[in-house]
């Protein structure tokens, strides 16, 4: 009993959370372990990074990507900018078992002027996970977003202008009752109109998966954009509340001068559907 007491000591003392770069490849790998860690990684937005790890705290520079990894245990990871990105992202966030919050905010006032490839899972349990989104020019973001099983909670947040960029979201909802919401709004949470200028795309899957989900897709784009808008909602397996709500300005139709291709799939079960003006439904 002693020596298990002992022990247990000893590993409460060792850094169990710890961040490591490749001097080769310039990549930075975030280990957490299966208790709760809280993980935060600051970019600066030039290849430069801030990275703290429970009691652990690092910098790195030339960063080429970041990984985390935050294992089993409730964890709380947070990947924030606090500046304009201007170096390329290439990010992947897996946070594991247990019921983990997960935040990417790469707005609060920053621009994106680099690519991003962010890809985060997140794992079985019930998971919380935030994307915020701020003006990108000139470049492209793509992000892959698999919630996996348990009852999940996804917020994207976007608060800025497409200007010849690309915005690339797709969400997987995987089991359980999941609730995604993808909106145009403010700091304070009001709607907010944003540009998608004639140079950029805005291309969203959502996709429930199995369980009943509530999906909630609600962009205003200003009434000067003629950009295009690619987005899917789709229900899968279960009774799920649908909504893809592509509004104009005012607020009381679809975008004119936007080029659309909307589709909201109901899927199996019994479907609440909810669309602007002649968006397409199915199944609901
Ligand atoms: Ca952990
Ligand atoms: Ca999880």
């Amino acid at each position: 009993m002693i020596s298990k007491q002992l022990e247990q000591l000893e590993r409460r003392d060792c850094p169990s959370c710890t961040a490591v770069q490749s001097a080769v490849t310039g990549a930075v790998t975030v280990r957490g372990d299966n208790a709760a860690n809280v993980i935060e990684v600051v970019d600066h937005g030039d290849a430069t990074a801030d990275v703290s790890c429970d009691a652990n705290d690092y910098s790195f520079t030339d960063v080429s990507r970041v990984t985390v990894s935050a294992r089993g245990g409730n964890d709380t990871v947070t990947y924030s900018t606090d500046a304009d990105l201007g170096e390329e992202l290439i990010l992947k966030i897996d946070l594991g078992t247990g019921n983990d919050l997960g935040v990417v905010n790469l707005s609060d006032g920053n621009a994106i002027n680099a690519g991003v490839h962010a890809d985060i899972i997140a794992g079985s349990g019930n998971d919380d996970v935030d994307v915020s989104i701020g003006a990108i020019t000139e470049t492209d973001v793509v992000m892959d977003i698999d919630l996996s099983s348990g009852d999940d909670v996804l917020g994207v947040f976007v608060d800025g202008d497409l200007v010849g960029a690309v915005l690339q979201v797709d969400v997987y909802g995987g089991a359980g009752h999941d609730r995604v919401d993808v909106v145009s709004q403010d700091a304070t949470g009001d709607p907010l109109p944003i540009g998608i200028d004639v140079d950029s795309l805005i291309d969203m899957i959502l996709e429930g998966g199995f369980g009943n989900d509530d999906i909630y897709f609600d962009v205003t784009a200003t009434d000067d954009s003629d950009g295009e808008a690619i987005i899917d909602v789709s229900g899968g397996r279960g009774n799920d509340i649908l909504a893809l709500l592509m509004f104009n300005e005012a607020g009381d139709g679809l975008p004119e001068s936007l080029v659309i291709d909307l589709l909201l799939d109901g899927g199996t079960g019994f479907n609440d559907c909810d669309v602007v003006g002649d968006t397409p439904v199915s199944f609901c």
